[in-house]
């Protein structure tokens, strides 16, 4: 078989964007040689649908072993009783669980796309908002955070069969008793997505929503670093509250309706090199250094966001808990959209995405706001001076987004300051 220089001298030209660039989008990570080496590995030959010890294919020993050590290594990770390792990506876990607690149309609450919300939390465009009748709360605009208030109040007059917590775009700590205490008041089930704080709440650095939620969702790329998918888990099984029963007349468990949900519900065969480099990644959250990685996430996020306010940036809700902020250019730059930003700034080769920012008077192809994150310029070993240094960078560029001049010695002092950096230096 002839080599595949046309797609590997692709790869070699991504490899080598990542190595150059500043990368500050708030979802992305750069994972182990190990992470990498398990999801390379010949797991991918294998087929395996079904659990381990009750698969559809024979030769699958090996793999139940694998699934099983991803299952006892995140369970140990974040305290749970229930976990299933298998759904590929964090919109099919969230689409397992829909499965499994709605039918087609019922009510579910989650946090408005456009005040940091996810797309598979009700977007119009998304499953969620195409099958199943999505409302919404919002965040406050006087101070950014999720206005419980409300969330309260729509959920006891709509008496939706969910309420979700999470966000792609939201810097502060969730107050998760207090929505547990409302999905309590009408029965409803209360799921947390923690896609981007996982490896924060991995490293005991945030609250644990499984001591709150009936059932929380994830992805394990984020800041947790490892590859590509997503999970389900539960601190502690329940019976479906919504009655669904076996042909026995018996409540089924959540636990068995989510593990059919996923699979044969919506996803076929597992994708067993994932898993095997998901048990890596939760192998390696279970380490102290990864306790210490995340401290830095935090750090440089919270000093990011304080170089940014000091140069006369307005970021949503006035800083950061975790590791992201929302930067709302309409303060210092109010003719700058975050589209032309986004642009400018990926010229330089610091990389960031445009976001809507709360309230925002401009379209989702165009908005006011962007988004920034430290997971993956922390792996690569930065530190809080070096944030300065990056807010001092991408305040020039966007001072002088039109000049191309800017632009070229930006982007030279960004791949000078980034080239002996290894992609993971923890
Ligand atoms: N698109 C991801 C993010 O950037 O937050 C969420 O799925």
């Amino acid at each position: 078989m002839q080599h595949d220089d046309l797609l590997f001298n692709l790869i070699s030209q991504e490899r080598d964007r990542q190595r150059r660039g500043i990368e500050l989008i708030a979802s992305e990570n750069f994972v182990s040689e190990d992470v990498m080496s398990a999801m390379g590995s010949v797991l991918t030959n294998k087929y395996a649908e079904g659990y381990p010890g009750k698969r559809y294919y024979g030769g699958c020993e090996v793999v139940d072993k694998v699934e099983e050590l991803a299952r006892q290594r995140l369970k140990q990770l974040y305290g749970a009783e229930y976990v299933n390792v298998q759904p590929h990506s964090g919109a099919q876990a969230n689409m397992a669980v829909f499965m499994a607690c709605l039918k087609a149309g019922d009510k579910f609450l989650g946090l408005n796309l456009s005040h940091g919300g996810h797309l598979s939390h009700g977007s119009p465009v998304n499953f969620s908002g195409i099958m199943f009748h999505a409302l919404e709360y919002n965040v406050r605009e006087e101070d950014g955070r999720v206005d419980y208030e409300q969330l309260q109040e729509r959920a006891l007059a709509e008496r939706p069969k969910i309420i979700i917590a999470g966000a792609s775009a939201y810097s502060r700590e969730w107050d998760y008793a207090r929505i547990r205490r409302v999905a309590d008041e009408i029965g409803a089930i209360f799921m947390v997505d923690m896609a981007h704080p996982a490896g924060l709440i991995a490293a005991g650095l945030l609250d644990n929503p499984l001591k709150y939620a009936h059932i929380v969702t994830s992805t394990t790329h984020k800041t947790l670093r490892g590859p590509r998918g997503g999970v389900i888990l539960m601190g502690k099984d329940f019976p479906n509250p919504w009655g669904k029963t076996t042909p026995k007349g018996e409540i089924k468990m959540m636990s068995s309706l989510l593990d059919s949900a996923v699979f044969p519900g919506t996803q076929g065969g597992p994708l067993e090199h994932v898993i095997a480099a998901k048990a890596v990644a939760f192998g390696e959250a279970l380490q102290p250094q990864f306790k210490l990685y995340q401290e830095q996430v935090k750090k440089n996020a919270a000093t990011m966001a304080q170089a940014f306010i000091d140069k006369g940036y307005k970021i949503i809700s006035g800083g950061t808990d975790n590791h992201c902020m929302l930067l709302d250019l309409r303060t210092k730059l109010p003719e700058l959209t975050g589209k032309e930003a986004e642009k400018a700034l990926v010229a330089a080769d610091i990389t960031t995405n445009k976001n809507m920012v709360p309230f925002d008077s401009r379209s989702p192809f165009q908005t006011s706001g962007l988004r920034f994150g430290t997971p993956a310029i922390t792996t690569r070993g930065l530190t809080e001076n070096d944030m300065t240094l990056i807010v001092e960078l991408i305040d020039r560029v966007l001072l002088s987004h039109n000049s191309d001049a800017v632009i070229a010695q930006v982007k030279a002092e960004v791949n000078r300051m980034m080239q002996d950096r290894p992609l993971f230096a923890w």
